[in-house]
């Protein structure tokens, strides 16, 4: 039976720090489908589509990874696609307290499926999402954070404010 990992986030949008963890994970798992779901604590800058388009754009190159978006609980999403197991990425201490939340609701909720840890690269490890649009919004140079498409996609975004 293949070993099939669900990589969950809000990917708004996605970054090097997302793309690594996803890239390391298809290395351990026969297949990884990383999918967009809300988190009900952000709002979002990208539509589901659009983030949806930029995590395909930039997965391309790995054959065992699948894109995809889902309404509702993580769990749920991991049991309609069989996967045995959730990735998530560990930056710093400050993300232990949510993932520890987040790890213990969701095998309450479903304990046949595992959550894996991957610990971010060194290079990676103050780099977020939000961070990333702070940058981006006020001019800042992002070519070291996110892919070229995201980089255009936010410039995009940004476009009308720096006018
Ligand atoms: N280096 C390494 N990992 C990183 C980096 C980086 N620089 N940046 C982000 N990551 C990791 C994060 O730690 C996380 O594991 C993953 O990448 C995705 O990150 P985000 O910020 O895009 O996504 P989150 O954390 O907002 O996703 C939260 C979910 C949407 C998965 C969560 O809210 C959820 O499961 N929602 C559905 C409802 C549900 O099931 N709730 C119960 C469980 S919380």
């Amino acid at each position: 039976m293949p070993k099939i990992a669900i990589c969950p986030g809000s990917f708004d949008p996605i970054t090097f720090g997302h793309l690594d963890i996803i890239q390391r994970g298809a290395r351990v798992f026969d297949e990884i489908h990383v999918v967009v779901l809300n988190n009900s604590a952000k709002n979002s800058l990208f539509s589901v589509e659009e983030r949806l388009e930029l995590i395909k754009k930039v997965t391309e190159h790995l054959p065992n990874v699948k894109v995809d978006s889902f309404q509702g609980l993580t769990v749920n999403y991991a049991k309609k696609v069989n996967a045995s197991a959730i990735i998530r990425g560990l930056r710093a201490v400050s993300d232990f307290e949510y993932e520890m939340q987040g790890t213990s609701m969701n095998r309450l909720l479903n304990e046949k499926v595992e959550t894996f840890f991957i610990m971010t690269k060194n290079q990676y490890s103050f780099l977020s999402s939000s961070i990333v649009k702070e940058v981006a919004r006020y001019g800042g140079d992002i070519s070291e954070l996110v892919p070229e498409v995201v980089e255009l996609a936010l410039n995009e975004k940004y476009q009308d404010q720096l006018l």
